[in-house]
């Protein structure tokens, strides 16, 4: 008897349109049809959206903010609300949970759902994406736009297709036709190196792309990224949903062999675990919106604590001092030793919704990854000058701020997706002193880990 085992695929890729000024404008609706830029309002501040009607004077995310409001004058300038957005964002994904169990959160304002096999349920697989788009936008009350594929890859370029505010299938047989018109760039993992490369070599368009031999690819750009180049020209692309149901948080415990009895020892190792804690975190791509602290002393007893961000991070030194205020908040047993401590991360969010105004310093936590992967898991600690730190040992990461981010963040906002892996990844260690709403920490020291 033959079967047909390969059961055609169909991915949902939802994304909410323009999210950070559609909820201010659902909010405020005097804002409504107005020019609305959310983002850092202060001297280094970059723009995280713009409304479309801002978008028009060329107006755009990652751009600073200095420059948004030379374009767009009348523009009305709003800090971020993130606990707002996570809400109208948790509102979307309990929509989506309702017709499928297999939904993976891109970011905070973009999913991918997997409708395979749904149509016993739900009906065919074009209203069932009909019927989610109608839902979110009248349940949210904020715009997005749908796309429908057979794979991921394809699912994402069809609801960038569709927006702002529509619905784009792209059936098997329509693969070929709506891939070649567009730039090479819109590939996953098709960054400004490789696009360049490419132009170089007279391929623009994803059709250019496809008419390129395979060996030739391989020669370009080495087998694994020549091959993955030739993939998604096709639109190949296996990559399944991940439901990310499970994971709900990231820790780091330890039971002492002796007793601790002073808080500056307590303290100390608490910033180890949370730092340990945020580079897992930040190696398994999450940013963190609930730091928890776990202590128990001698006698057994146990206390968690836990703390609500008011943003996104897995910045190793915020999640640290988050970690130390929450001890410090608490009853302390002075006559009790502790014995075991623990730092939890959960409220996880991915690390490709990473606030713009946010992302520079952020790259602090990228530069100590980097560094553990070269040097082993504790070659560093993480210290700021006058908590009892001396002179650096390795180097200081701090610069006079630049404001070339902007080109890394549009690299960034291209990349994200999580499939492809041929782009460039192209992240400075410096610590800038951008408007990111944090008090600026000159002169962060790294200590090497001795013993
Ligand atoms: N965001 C940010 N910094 C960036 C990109 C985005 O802070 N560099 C934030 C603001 C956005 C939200 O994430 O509102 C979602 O990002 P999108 O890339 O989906 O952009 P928008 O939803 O704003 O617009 P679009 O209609 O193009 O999806
Ligand atoms: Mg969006």
């Amino acid at each position: 008897m033959g079967y047909d085992c390969a059961m055609a695929r169909w991915i949902l890729h939802v994304d909410m349109d323009a999210f950070f000024a559609s909820v201010e404008q659902l909010d405020r609706p005097e804002l409504r049809g107005r020019p609305v830029i959310v983002g850092g309002l202060g001297r280094r501040g970059v723009v995280s959206t713009a409304s479309y009607e801002a978008r028009a004077f060329g107006v755009h995310s990652a751009m600073p903010t200095a420059r948004a409001r030379k374009l767009c004058p009348h523009g009305v300038f709003l800090a971020p609300r993130f606990a707002r957005y996570e809400e109208v964002a948790a509102t979307m994904r309990t929509i989506l949970s309702a017709f499928s169990p297999v939904v993976e959160p891109l970011s905070l304002d973009e999913a991918f759902v997997d409708l395979t096999g749904t149509e016993r349920l739900h009906g065919p697989v074009e209203r069932t994406a009909g019927e989610i788009h109608r839902r979110i936008r009248t349940e949210t009350g904020v715009p997005c736009s749908v796309g429908l594929a057979p794979n991921k890859l394809l699912a994402k370029l069809a609801s960038e297709a569709a927006k702002p505010g529509g619905a784009h299938i792209v059936h098997e047989e329509d693969v070929e036709g709506f891939l070649s018109p567009l730039s090479v760039s819109r590939l996953w993992g098709v960054g400004p190196q490789t696009t360049r490369k490419l132009a170089e070599r007279g391929v623009h368009t994803v059709g250019d792309l496809r008419r390129v031999d395979a060996s030739l690819l391989h020669s370009w750009f080495g087998p694994a990224a020549g091959a993955q180049l030739w993939r998604l020209a096709r639109g190949l692309d296996e990559s399944p949903v991940h439901s990310t149901r499970d994971a709900k948080s990231i820790s780091q415990e330890v039971t002492y062999p002796e007793d601790l009895f002073r808080e500056e020892d307590i303290a100390r190792e608490l910033r180890q675990l949370a730092v340990a804690a945020a580079s897992r975190l930040a190696e398994e791509g999450w940013l963190a919106t609930t730091v928890r602290i776990k202590i128990r002393w001698a006698d057994f007893t146990t206390r968690t604590r836990q703390v609500r961000l008011p943003e996104p991070t897995d910045h190793p030194v915020l999640i640290a001092d988050e970690a130390v205020a929450l001890l410090r908040r608490g009853e302390v047993h002075p006559e009790v030793g502790v014995r075991l401590l623990g730092v939890g991360l959960a409220g996880l969010v991915a690390a490709t919704f990473r606030p713009a105004h946010l992302f520079v310093p952020l790259q602090l936590g990228a530069a100590l990854q980097q560094i553990r992967s070269r040097h082993g898991a504790h070659p560093l600690s993480l210290g700021v000058p006058g908590e009892g730190h001396p002179r650096p040992e390795v180097g200081i990461l701090d610069s006079g701020a630049k404001d070339d981010a902007d080109a890394e963040m549009d690299e960034r906002g291209r990349g994200r997706g999580g499939g492809g892996g041929v782009g460039e990844r192209n992240r400075a260690m410096r610590l800038p002193n951008s408007d990111h709403g944090i008090p600026p920490r000159q002169g962060l020291v790294l200590l090497p880990t001795r013993g």
